[in-house]
């Protein structure tokens, strides 16, 4: 299969944002004030379904281009040493429009263990250099039939931030969230974080599929080459007050979340079209979660707008509108 510069579907179709059907009502639930985010609050992307998986019978295989090829079970891995990784979980939106906002973003605690630990079993060989992911899940998407759902890293990305979860918030996944283990890529977009992880296979090209190489991927700026949709980009998003909300008085506490690759070290607030204020931003922990913010301000009655616009520490600042990543607003009334 070649791989188009770009995608060359003109619209969305809502196979990437349907809920799964164990939940058809389902529609993105608001992320809410907690630190970590509740599961039932966390955002759902399947692109085939969620699979019916049995754990009884569900193994995971490290192979390809490896020394020691491995077959684990669930109790195997369930044995293995836990850690727990908190971190930012931001659906980067549909493949087909990369420019479009979303704000899909959660943050949540896995429990599981680092990809490096089996790689360090399994010995990758020399001409490795790229890892595959390939998840339980089938079926057809954009008109290609007996599709399973891939993803790829390079091998040293893979080996130092790939983080495989069989808990999320301190329970086992959900079936819809991956169960009974997914990949968490930190710092890059949910998409790379392959669900009912099955395989992983260590290669010497990426492959090309669908999802890796014809869609997920972008132009970043400042370059004129598609490259994977990966990094997440510097952003914000304000949480209350909520989108269209009428409050009771003008006394409004501004509160909502920013994120990026590495630490958010400014966040500003504009306040009907006033100049952009620091707000209070908590500073980042030793864990790739998102930091929150917070300003008061007393306001007339009436229709008002915030946004908020956030800095990492790379310089990086959220854009005008017309990028996916652009200052968030939102309009709400007093009185
Ligand atoms: N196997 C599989 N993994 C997948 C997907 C999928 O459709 N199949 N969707 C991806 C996308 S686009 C996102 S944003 C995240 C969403 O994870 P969540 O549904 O647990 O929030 O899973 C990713 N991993
Ligand atoms: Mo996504």
């Amino acid at each position: 299969m070649t791989a188009p510069a770009t995608p060359t579907v003109p619209a969305a179709p809502s196979a990437p944002l349907t809920p799964p059907p164990e939940d058809p009502s389902r529609a993105d639930p608001a992320p809410g004030p907690d630190f970590v985010t509740p599961v039932d609050n966390v955002f759902v992307r399947t692109h085939l379904g969620v699979p019916d998986i049995d754990p009884e019978t569900w193994t995971l295989t490290v192979g390809g281009l490896v020394a020691h090829p491995l077959r684990l079970d669930l109790p195997a891995l369930l044995a293995l040493p836990r850690e727990q990784l908190t971190a930012v979980h931001e659906c980067f939106g549909s493949p087909f429009r990369p420019d479009t906002p979303t704000r899909a973003v959660t943050n949540i605690e896995w429990t599981g263990l680092p990809l490096a630990a089996l790689l360090e079993r399994a010995l990758p060989l020399p001409a490795a250099r790229h890892v595959r992911f390939e998840g339980a899940d089938t079926g057809s998407f954009q008109g290609e039939d007996g599709l399973s759902y891939v993803k790829d890293l390079p091998l040293e990305t893979a080996r130092r931030d790939v983080f495989l979860a069989h808990g999320m918030n301190g329970a086992p996944l959900r079936a819809r969230h991956g169960h009974p283990l997914r990949a968490v890529v930190p710092r890059m977009f949910g998409t790379n974080s392959v669900k009912w992880l099955t395989r992983v296979v260590l290669t010497e090209e990426r492959p090309q599929h669908m999802f890796t190489t014809t869609f997920y991927t972008r132009v970043l700026p400042g370059s004129d080459t598609p490259q994977p949709v990966r990094a997440l980009d510097v952003n914000s998003k304000i949480l209350t007050p909520a989108v269209g909300s009428q409050l009771p008085h003008g006394d409004v506490a501004f509160r909502g979340r920013a994120w990026s690759t590495t630490e958010v070290v400014r966040l500003d607030l504009s306040v009907d079209d006033g100049p952009w204020e620091p707000a209070t931003l908590d500073a980042l922990g030793a864990e790739p979660t998102w930091q929150g913010f917070s300003l008061r301000r007393t306001l007339r009655p009436g229709p008002h707008t915030v946004r908020s616009r956030a800095t990492d520490a790379a310089g990086r600042v959220q854009p005008p509108p017309g990028a996916r990543n652009s200052v968030h607003e939102v309009r709400f009334t007093v009185g």
